[in-house]
Parts: structure tokens; C-alpha cells; sequence
């Protein structure tokens, strides 16, 4: 299938409440959407960039250069049959996993709507529906009583699994209030880096609390530390930045630094790269869950198939659409059913509309590459 076109815009979605985690708080989202054009039919990818490299290397801006200058121009007025094909065209480019996620995504989702069957069935998904976790922020102003009161509604929606983001100072406090209210709660914790090895004793601190894991507490590059910390504590650790690549998997396996693992899409490098990770952790017996990066309607529909797939131990960080944005660019947008649960869509590709009107309102640059 020859892809005629590509679409590239980056957006600014706001979000309906602030978000803060150990990097700072945001009130917006920025995201690059790719839109492939094949035989009448469009496949959407999301790059879930923001707008400041705290998160990733990667920014809107980044990921919007590296596609329309070199990653677009190699794959546009040519046909790949098969993903690997794609990845091998676009190989001569290092790094930049989130766009180059966005464009196997927008291949993907194409592939599956020429052939007339969902995103999930060809990734070989087994289940309907998933279930699902949400991830609060710090509250504002460290304010317990707003986190509790977010904690409680997030539970009376039947969220199956509660993840707070701490940071240095702000840890045991916030773990030992919502643990005392709910004391058989599925509750984890994020650190997004903001640790240094000087504080495993506010990291042992929080042993007490039955935590399924604590996320990244140390720095992004850092498997050692991390290794190290993993003997020190009783919590379980699970690694998202730090799990930049299969190849970072393998090693931090070796190390021993870690006992589950947050599979982002977007963060390994895309489609192929996250099912290689799955694999490893079926084989490995590894704990799995699917992280999220307050991706909109295109980017959750891709997860919700992925995280149907066989091997995704835990739920994971796919909120409903409201948890995020006023509006989500996709219909119907994605809302969790009494279980707590999202359906995952049957409709070819994606197996949600992607809303024109919305997606311009949202967008700051258009950029169209053509052969
Ligand atoms: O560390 O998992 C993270 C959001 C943006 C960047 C990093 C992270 C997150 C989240 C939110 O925790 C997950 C979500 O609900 O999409
Ligand atoms: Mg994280």
C-alpha cells in the first residue's frame, strides 16, 4: 500500500485539571499526530511528546523537525508490506522513539483498516475489555485533603488500581493517609527520576505501606542505582524511563534492577519494539502493565488493543478520556464501564473516529509532506 501523503500537526491539548509530578506542574498537553493517506484511508499515530524535554529527550518541537525532515521524506510515495519494512526505511534515523512510534502506529492502524479488521486483532489481542488504573498527580500545594478527595472519586468510578506521583518531601505522608482510608486499595507510587540514592531511606520509608511497586524513583539513565536500591527496599520496583529499548530490558534483567515493568509505546520506540518487550516479560515471567503518557483518543486506542494482548499483568495507566480532557479528539470517547473497565474498540483500525473539527481547533502547526 503506497502512502500518498503524510500529515504531521502538532497540537496543544488543555488539560482539564493541572498535573504534577517530581519535574512540575502542567496545564496542557502537547502531542504530534501523524495522519498517513493510502488508498482513501487514513492511519492516525500519536507521539506523546510534551512541550519541555523533562520527561524525554523528545518535545513537539523535536519530534515535529525529525518527521517532516527525515522520517517522512523516507517513507512517503513508497509501499512497505510489513512494519519491519517501515522500521528498516526509517533505520538511518537515532533515537527519537516517539515519533518514529507515531509513524508505526499511523501504519498500523492503516494496515488494519486496508485489511478491515481492528488494531486489536492484528496485534493479537485476547480480551474486550481491559481493566484499568489512574495516575494522580501531586496535589496542589502538597494538600492531602485534595488528594484524598481525588483518591475517593477516583475508587467510587472503579478505577482497579490508584498511582501517585511523589517527590523527595512528599512520599510517606501521601502513601500513609490514602493507605489508612483504604487499606486494601491496588496502590503504587512514581517518582519520575526525582530520587538520588541518598534518599533510600525515605524510599525504605514507604515499605510498610504493601505497595505494588514504586516507579522509577532514580534517575532516567540510571540502572545500577536502581539494582542497588532493589536490594535495599522491600517494595518492588518498576522502571519506565529507564526502559528506553528491549536492549535496556535485557540489561536491566541482568542487573537486577527491577521487577515489573511499565511498557510505553512511545517511549521504546514503537509498535514492534513494545511487542518485543512483551514477549521478553512472558518469557522472563516479569509483571507488565501499559504506562500512558496523557495520550489523547488516538494514542489510547492503540494501548487499549495493546493492552489486550496477552501478558499485561496489571492494569495500567489507561484512564477513561474524561480523567484527561474536556474533549477528547476521537468519538465516542473512551469511558470506563461499571468493572472499571475500557471496552476495547472492534471497529476497523483504531476502531474510533477521529473528529476533524476538534483536531483543528487543537492544532499550532500543519505540516503536509508530499513525494
Ligand atoms: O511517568 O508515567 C509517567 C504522564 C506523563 C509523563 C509521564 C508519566 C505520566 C503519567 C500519566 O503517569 C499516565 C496517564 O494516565 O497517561
Ligand atoms: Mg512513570
Amino acid at each position: 500500500m503506497r502512502i500518498e501523503r503524510i500529515e504531521l500537526r502538532s497540537l496543544v491539548m488543555p488539560l482539564r485539571a493541572g498535573f504534577e509530578t517530581s519535574f512540575g506542574r502542567v496545564a496542557s498537553r502537547e502531542m504530534v499526530i501523524v495522519a498517513l493517506h493510502a488508498d482513501r484511508l487514513v492511519g492516525w499515530g500519536e507521539a506523546p511528546v510534551a512541550d519541555r524535554p523533562h520527561y524525554s529527550p523528545e518535545t513537539a518541537s523535536t519530534a515535529m523537525d525529525v518527521l517532516a525532515h527525515h522520517m517522512a521524506p523516507a517513507i512517503v510515495g513508497r509501499g512497505f508490506e510489513t512494519p519491519g519494512q517501515l522500521l528498516d526505511a526509517i533505520a538511518f534515523v537515532r533515537g527519537h522513539h516517539m515519533a518514529r512510534a507515531a509513524l508505526e502506529w499511523a501504519w498500523w492502524d492503516l494496515d488494519a483498516k486496508r485489511r478491515g479488521i481492528s488494531l486489536a486483532a492484528a496485534l493479537g489481542a485476547e480480551r474486550e475489555r481491559v481493566p484499568v488504573g489512574v495516575s494522580l498527580g501531586i496535589p496542589a500545594g502538597d494538600d492531602l485533603g485534595a488528594l484524598l478527595a481525588e483518591v475517593h472519586r477516583r475508587v467510587e468510578q472503579g478505577y482497579h488500581r490508584v498511582k501517585l506521583k511523589i517527590r523527595p518531601g512528599f512520599s510517606r505522608e501521601p502513601v500513609a493517609a490514602v493507605r489508612e482510608r483504604w487499606p486494601e486499595l491496588a496502590l503504587c507510587v512514581d517518582g519520575n527520576g526525582g530520587f538520588r540514592p541518598e534518599h533510600t531511606p525515605e524510599l525504605a520509608a514507604l515499605d510498610p505501606f504493601d505497595l505494588l511497586f514504586i516507579e522509577q524513583p532514580l534517575a532516567h539513565d540510571d540502572l545500577l542505582e536502581h539494582a542497588r536500591l532493589r536490594r535495599r527496599i522491600a517494595t518492588p520496583i518498576c522502571l519506565d524511563e529507564s526502559l528506553s529499548s528491549p536492549a535496556a530490558l535485557d540489561a536491566a534483567l541482568a542487573l537486577g534492577s527491577l521487577d515489573v515493568i511499565n511498557l510505553k509505546s512511545g517511549r521504546v520506540g514503537g509498535v514492534s519494539a513494545a511487542r518485543s518487550i512483551l514477549r521478553t516479560a512472558r518469557e522472563r515471567r516479569v509483571e507488565l502493565w501499559c504506562g500512558g503518557m496523557l495520550e489523547t483518543g488516538i494514542g489510547r486506542a492503540a494501548h487499549v488493543a495493546l493492552a489486550a494482548c496477552p501478558g499485561f499483568t496489571q492494569p495500567g495507566d489507561l484512564s477513561a478520556s474524561e480523567r484527561y480532557y474536556e474533549e477528547d479528539l476521537v468519538e465516542p470517547a473512551f469511558t470506563l464501564d461499571a468493572d472499571g473497565c475500557l471496552r476495547v474498540p472492534d471497529g476497523p483500525g483504531i476502531g474510533v473516529e477521529v473528529r476533524g473539527d476538534r483536531l483543528e481547533r487543537a492544532t499550532r502547526r500543519h505540516l503536509v509532506i508530499e513525494p
